[in-house]
Order: C-alpha cells, then sequence, then structure tokens
C-alpha cells in the first residue's frame, strides 16, 4: 500500500511541476493588434496539489483527491513587486468561487498559485458566491479589489432556488495577502455585477464604472456601462449613474454589455476593454471589445471600434458556458507591452499580448459600427480604395 501511495504521490507531483514550468509559446498567426499564446495560463489544473489532495497515508490509503477545483477563470491582473500577479476565480467543484493570487514571472507563462486562496473578510451580510474581481491600484494609496458577491434573493419564494442579487463588494489591499472589507456599494439599480474603480479622483471623488441591471441574468430596462461618483470608499454610494456605452440593437453588446478591467491611461484617451453579449438560438455568446474616452471628460467616449475585438476561438469556445470570453484583468508594462488576461468559457485563463501603440492605434483606426449592412460594404469599399493608393505609392518608391 505504502509504495502505491508513494508511486502515486510522486507521479501527482510530477505532472503539476511540469503543468506548471510549460513554457509557452506566441502563435504564429497574428491580427497585427495582438499576440495569442498556445496554452491557458491558468487551469483548474493548477490548483496547488496541497489544496485538493490529503497527503496522510493514514487518513487518505487511495491518496483521493478530497477537494475539487472546476474552474480558474475571469481573473483581475496587476502588476507587482516585478511579478505578474493574477487574482483568479476559482470554482470549486462545490459551484463556490473564491480568490486565489498567482503570480508568473514573465506574465505568459509559470503561473504559481501562492500557497492559500484568500480569506476574504465578510460584511454582516455574508456572501454566498464571491467572483470576477477588478483590481484597481488608486491614487489614494490603497488597491481596490471590486467582486460582485451574490445572495440568494430574500424575495424569492421558497421553490425557487435560482433567484438571486448580485451587488459590488469591496475590499482593499496593500500586499494581496490581508485584505480589509468594505460595504457593499449602494446605488439605485437592483443589480449591479462588473463594477469597476476608476483609478484616480474625479472632482475629488471615487469614480466608478458600473452596470445596472434589473435581474440577474437579464439586463432588462438596465445595461449598459454606467458612471457614477462617490465622495467615500468606506461607505461607498452613487446617487447618480450616467449610462456612458449603451447597448444597442444589432451588435456584440445588443443584450448587455460590462466594463473589464480598469482602463488605462495613454495620451490619446483611457483604453477600455469590456465585454459585449448577443442572443443566438445556442444561448448568449460573450465577446470583447474596445473603446476609448476622453481625458477631459470620463463619461465621453471618442473612438469606439465596429465588432468584437477578441472572440472565443477554437478550443476556447467550449467549456461550463461555452461561447464565451471574458476579461476583468490586463497589465500595462513599463516598457509600453500590455498583458491581457481573458478567460475562456468560463472554464480557464489565457493570455493575449499587445502594446499600447498597437491598442491606441487599433482603437482610432478601426471604422466604426455603422449599425447597418449598407454602412458595413461602405467601410470595405472604402478600404480597397486607399489600397488601390497604397499600391500606386509602393509602385512609384519602387
Ligand atoms: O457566464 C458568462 C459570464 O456571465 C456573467 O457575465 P455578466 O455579468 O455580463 O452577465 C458573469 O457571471 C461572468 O462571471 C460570466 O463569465
Amino acid at each position: 500500500m505504502i509504495k502505491d501511495f508513494e508511486a502515486r504521490l510522486q507521479q501527482l507531483t510530477e505532472a503539476y511541476e511540469q503543468l506548471i514550468q510549460q513554457p509557452n509559446v506566441a502563435v504564429p498567426h497574428t491580427n497585427g493588434i495582438y499576440q495569442r499564446y498556445q496554452n491557458p495560463v491558468l487551469t483548474a489544473a493548477h490548483a496547488p496539489l496541497t489544496w485538493r489532495y490529503d497527503f496522510n497515508l493514514e487518513t487518505n490509503p487511495y491518496l483521493m483527491e478530497r477537494i475539487g477545483v472546476n474552474a480558474v477563470f475571469n481573473a483581475g491582473a496587476i502588476k507587482w513587486n516585478n511579478k505578474y500577479l493574477m487574482v483568479a476565480r476559482v470554482e470549486g467543484a462545490d459551484r463556490k468561487s473564491f480568490f486565489a493570487v498567482a503570480e508568473s514571472p514573465n506574465g505568459v507563462d509559470n503561473f504559481r498559485f501562492w500557497d492559500y486562496p484568500i480569506a476574504l473578510p465578510e460584511t454582516d451580510d455574508p456572501d454566498v458566491n464571491v467572483y470576477d474581481i477588478r483590481l484597481t491600484e488608486h491614487e489614494d494609496g490603497w488597491i481596490y479589489g471590486l467582486f460582485c458577491t451574490e445572495r440568494r434573493d430574500p424575495e424569492a419564494p421558497a421553490y425557487d432556488q435560482s433567484m438571486a442579487i448580485a451587488a459590488c463588494g469591496i475590499a482593499r489591499t496593500k500586499d494581496f495577502m490581508t485584505w480589509e472589507r468594505l460595504a457593499d456599494l449602494k446605488t439605485n439599480s437592483p443589480q449591479q455585477r462588473n463594477v469597476v474603480l476608476h483609478p484616480e479622483f474625479v472632482d475629488g471623488q471615487y469614480a466608478f464604472y458600473t452596470r445596472p441591471q434589473d435581474g440577474f441574468i437579464s439586463a432588462g430596462t438596465g445595461g449598459g456601462i454606467g458612471f457614477g461618483l462617490s465622495t467615500s470608499m468606506e461607505n461607498a454610494y452613487i446617487g447618480k449613474e450616467a449610462i456612458i456605452d449603451n447597448k444597442a440593437y444589432h451588435t456584440v453588446y445588443e443584450a448587455k454589455n460590462g466594463q473589464g478591467p480598469t482602463p488605462i491611461k495613454t495620451a490619446k484617451g483611457w483604453l477600455h476593454l469590456a465585454h459585449g453579449v448577443r442572443n443566438t438560438a445556442a444561448g448568449l455568446r460573450y465577446v470583447l471589445y474596445m473603446f476609448m474616452t476622453s481625458l477631459d471628460d470620463l463619461t465621453k467616449v471618442i473612438y469606439k471600434p465596429a465588432g468584437y475585438f477578441i472572440a472565443p476561438e477554437g478550443i476556447e469556445r467550449v467549456g461550463d458556458v461555452s461561447n464565451v470570453a471574458f476579461s476583468n484583468g490586463w497589465i500595462k508594462d513599463e516598457d509600453g507591452t500590455v498583458y491581457i488576461y481573458y478567460a475562456s468559457s468560463d472554464t480557464r485563463m489565457h493570455v493575449a499580448v499587445s502594446s499600447i501603440e498597437q491598442l491606441v492605434d487599433y482603437v482610432m483606426h478601426t471604422p466604426a459600427d455603422g449599425f447597418k449592412s449598407a454602412v458595413s460594404v461602405q467601410s470595405i469599399y472604402k478600404l480597397i480604395e486607399s489600397n488601390k493608393q497604397a499600391a500606386l505609392s509602393l509602385s512609384h518608391h519602387n
């Protein structure tokens, strides 16, 4: 028995180390905007063995997995102490999600979870489930994590075990190990998800991107990316939300949308990454899109390319909730490289690498949505014509 136990332990450990240390390589094909990578950067199999197995021969003679991890996805991200950190949504086999920090020396591979998942303090109204943290290094000196806290709807009749209320939970840290929990964000919307803190004060107040919605799943009369201010983070309250990026008929964000990670400041404006959702016969399809807001007025969208920026491809299309690309974390490096961390199908994390220059170019020079087929064709005509000119001037040069 002890021999089998030891052999299995060795096999498990070796397979785990092989997975963590596997180098990642950029896929040869690129659209010029970003570079995808071959392997997912975090999966359920990256969860440390010590979280899942009891290594005691006496209590676990078959070396069974005692605590299952179902998926690792929707991670917040930040560069901290020269390491690339993801604070991932780890979902257990019991369906409960929690947060855990994984770090990498280079942003594209070797992500290894810290020894313990985050023990998030609770409020007086305990969370049933927490997920999708957005990290913001605020100019007030704290690193904030805004996440969705979900609880059963107190109005739900006994027969209905799916009615829930989503709200924005708030915690802050300086070391990612100890977290101070603050009161949940209050707004006038019955439900909130995808709330993100802006990194700078606006008129001396804290600024938030919100997503007011009527129902737990359906945005209803709500939806769109909202923007609002609060005088305090300790008791955050937004009295007025202005919708800065709305749902629109026959677009990739027709059913609902939501701010992704904290926007990145550039010389031309604030770069935003968001997710858009539309209905299909096969269910909801989630893709990522980008836009830019003005440096002078955060509520003003100044550029917005048509369509999606990243859509699930190949294996990314399949998972617990298929046909989903979702992002709530990206890292801007000192040299302008941008690591975009996105989850596929509520199952695993990937990275796509770009740069501020490329993303600004993409956002400013990709045609905007014309909201009808004829305008899409006009955009292609325009491109063909300008390509004729480009070919002419190229032949002059040669
Ligand atoms: O299952 C897809 C996504 O659904 C929700 O997104 P939204 O808030 O836009 O409805 C979230 O539960 C998200 O975690 C999940 O990835």
